[in-house]
């Protein structure tokens, strides 16, 4: 047994591929632990082991980690090396002939070390190229093997390892988080079955019904292929030409101007696989299902001015945010909810399910939660994983498949092939980040950068020279649903596609006033961007069949008559849909209370420290970020003789960085602030973007002198307002931290 597990490859899973000298480390390597010492097993063998198949790893330990193991780098300690290991004396001087004389050609390490450089770079995805990803696990709570074969879901407790990156649609890969866009939002699963990808948005439906249409609608919406402008925007007229000629987008484009477009946080969006699958359990029986991901953060999202204003003060927004949570051990969770429903159900809906404009009601079908995903682990290197991940909406495990949704369908060819050529050659399902963690034996051998070393002369099937391994799984392995079919061979769309405007309505309906507010907001700005007159009146002609109140807002912000509606595509009756609350953002605040919201504290010289380092212990205790934020780096003075630390200055950290603030008592420091633009900005931003305010005794002159009312615009208290004097602290910040925990008071809101 000894001498089997000595012989036994580095990694288990890929016993063809890795030879025992892998596991001999080179005289001197040290091996830096991905996971925690207190959690982590004694080798990579046990960790990965003790996943696959096994059910549930020990708490803590992440499986996917044993594996990257085997090609996480660690320099420290060790010498400089070519690619070919050769130790380099100098990495500071090329070699030339004489101190002053031309550089010679034989200088291979120069030439190795430019050449490579020279190609780090490789395309950026043609969609979703900005994105951030973090490593976890998805933890079934029950056995849904009635529902489904698919591995993750087999019984309670089962951990399988994941990976998720989130994602904006348009910009690329250096642009800005918060622009107005639909985020990506993806999820590998690393099953014991092989790899599950539920690549998803944050949003449930989509612009078209089919995918012959996704390069138009790429085109038109990345900037303009003359002057590459603008850039992660659709706030321009190729796109709204585009859409408003595809009355099919009108549904996708409610949510796309909705806050939806502009999350605060990753954290806190919904994710959507938006087709309908297929789930199929061991007996072979198929119900039809639609994949919800809902944050226990809560959904939560920015306001427009301060989004465009984030884009300025911090263009990673997102990226840090989901980084820092990550780092503090605040780790980010999803609920993964199944919405089932059986074909002859699907058949009486009055839209068809196949069809990726329209979603299904949850009251229609429930939402059946039957696990959670916990992001825990941030990558070691953004290329190798985040960058160089693949998704694909055709990767999927025994036990789900595919509808016949003519967007997905078109998806599934597309991913594969896009990746071939952005990672360059059909062998990228090796790199690390993309290899399944259950084994691969197959007859696919070489092309460029093949990785794995196949034993053998046997590369075909059926064989008899291999034992004819690898051997068929059959009924073990994936089989498609035998759906029936017998139809003819035509190119169109069923009649039910036509209707374009019932579940906008539906969307419509279902928001409450300010989130209403903010869509014809959005229309507005979008198309007041817009500089043709037709394309900006066909929008608006569109909007009519949605709501006459939307369309008459929209038009007012362009200065144009309400145009006549556009006509109908379809003479069937238009169903009517009931609002459904679950379709408003502010229906799901979440469970984490102030947990990760960040508070600027105002500090200037005379500050009440006592009360500032109350105030911060206190939210601080609650998982909430205090900063003191004061004019400048260093020390500043109490009142009490004492100093406090300044963290960050107004200028580097302005008020849009925060989900609230506080201003202290301490009136030599108000009166400095009240003279400072900063400072005031700030508290003025801080009560446009609704945000909680607390003010503490002399604090509340700062909010006079920066002109911010004292009650809402209907005259009424603003409960998100909260002004304390220094001995009903206590008091105050618990008004406070409900106000935070309750994220914004829209009634504020006069944009
Ligand atoms: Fe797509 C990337 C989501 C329609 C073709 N898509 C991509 C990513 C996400 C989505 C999240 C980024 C994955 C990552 O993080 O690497 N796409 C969607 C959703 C769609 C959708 C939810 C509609 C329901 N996509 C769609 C269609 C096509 C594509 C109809 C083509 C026919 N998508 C691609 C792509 C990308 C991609 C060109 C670019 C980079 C990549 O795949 O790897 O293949």
């Amino acid at each position: 047994g000894q001498q089997l597990a000595a012989q036994m490859p580095f990694n288990p899973n890929k016993a063809g591929e890795h030879g025992s000298a892998a596991t001999t480390p080179q005289p001197g390597a040290t091996h830096a632990p991905s996971i925690p010492a207190a959690t982590a097993s004694t080798s990579t063998e046990t960790i990965a082991s003790a996943k696959v198949g096994s059910g549930v790893p020990p708490v803590g330990v992440d499986p996917i980690a044993g594996p990257l193991d085997r090609v996480r780098a660690d320099a420290s300690g060790q010498r400089l090396t070519t690619n070919q290991g050769v130790p380099i004396a100098d990495n500071q001087n090329s070699l030339k002939i004489g101190l002053r004389g031309p550089t010679a050609l034989e200088d291979f390490i120069l030439r190795e070390k430019i050449t490579h450089f020279d190609h780090e770079r490789i395309p950026e995805r043609v969609v979703h190229a900005r994105g951030s990803a973090a490593h976890g696990y998805f933890e079934a709570y029950q056995d849904c093997s009635e529902l489904t074969r698919a591995a993750p879901l087999a019984q309670a407790g089962k951990r399988t390892p994941v990976f998720a990156r989130f994602s904006t649609v348009v910009g690329e890969r250096g642009s800005a988080d918060t622009v107005r866009d639909v985020r990506g939002f993806a999820v590998k699963f690393y099953t014991d079955e092989g790899n599950w990808d539920i690549v998803g948005n944050n949003m449930p439906v989509f612009f078209i019904q089919d995918a012959i249409k996704f390069p138009d609608l790429v085109h038109a919406v990345k900037p303009e292929s003359h002057h590459q402008m603008p850039q992660a925007s659709s706030a321009h007229d190729t796109y709204w030409d585009f859409a408003s000629l595809m009355p099919e987008t009108t549904h996708m484009l409610m949510w796309q101007m909705s806050d939806r477009a502009i999350p605060r946080s990753y954290r806190t969006m919904q994710g959507f696989g938006v087709h309908t699958f297929r789930l199929v359990n061991a007996a072979g029986e198929s119900r039809f299902c639609k994949f919800h991901w809902n944050p226990v953060q809560g959904t939560h999202s920015l306001v427009w001015d301060e989004a465009a204003k984030i884009i300025g003060a911090d263009p990673d927004f997102h990226r840090r945010d989901l980084w820092e949570a990550i780092e503090a051990g605040e780790f980010p969770q999803w609920e993964l909810c199944l919405q089932v429903f059986t074909e002859e159900q699907a058949a009486a809906f009055e839209f068809d399910v196949l069809d990726a404009t329209k979603l299904v009601p949850e009251e229609m079908a429930p939402l059946m939660p039957v696990g959670k995903m916990v992001l825990n682990r941030n990558p070691d290197n953004f290329f190798a994983e985040t960058e160089q991940v693949a998704f694909c909406s055709a990767h999927v495990v025994p036990g789900i498949d595919f509808s016949n949704d003519p967007l997905l369908q078109g998806r599934n060819h597309s991913y594969l092939d896009t990746q071939i050529s952005r990672l360059g050659g059909p062998n990228f399902h090796e790199i690390p980040i993309n290899s399944p963690i259950a084994p691969v034996h197959n007859n696919q051998r070489d092309g460029i950068h093949r990785q794995a070393i196949h034993r053998g002369r046997v590369n075909y099937e059926p064989n008899s020279l291999g034992g004819g391994c690898p051997f068929q799984a059959g009924m073990q392995g994936f089989t498609s649903f035998p759906e029936r079919s017998a139809e003819d061979k035509v190119r169109g769309k069923p009649e039910m596609f036509a209707d374009h405007y019932s579940q906008a309505r539906m969307f419509w309906n279902s928001q409450t006033a300010p989130e209403q507010a903010h869509i014809a907001a959005a229309f507005r700005f979008e198309l007041t961007r817009v500089q043709t007159p037709a394309v900006r009146e066909r929008v608006v002609a569109t909007l009519v069949n949605v709501n006459p109140v939307l369309a008459a807002a929209v038009a007012h912000g362009l200065g144009i008559d309400v145009p006549a509606p556009l006509p109908l595509a379809t003479n069937r009756p238009i169903p009517e849909f009931k609002p459904s609350a679950a379709l408003s953002l502010l229906a799901r605040p979440g469970n984490t209370g102030i947990h990760t919201r960040k508070v600027a504290i105002l500090v200037a010289a005379g500050v009440d420290g006592v009360g500032v380092r109350a105030i911060y212990a206190s939210l601080l205790a609650d998982g909430a970020v205090p900063r003191v934020v004061g004019t400048h780096l260093g020390k500043v003075k109490t009142a009490d003789g004492g100093s406090l630390d300044v963290e960050i200055s107004l200028e580097a950290g302005p008020s849009v960085l925060y989900d609230a603030v506080v201003v202290p008592d301490g009136e030599m420091a108000v009166n400095a602030m009240s003279g400072d633009a900063n400072a005031l900005d700030f508290v003025r931003q801080q009560y446009r973007h609704c945000k909680p305010i607390m003010v503490v005794g002399a604090g509340a002159a700062l909010l006079q002198a920066a002109g911010v009312p004292a009650t809402l615009p209907d005259g009424s208290a603003d409960t998100a307002l909260v002004s304390a004097d220094s001995e009903a602290l206590p008091k105050a910040l618990a008004a406070f931290k409900q106000a935070l925990a309750g994220h914004r008071s829209f009634a504020r809101e006069t944009d």
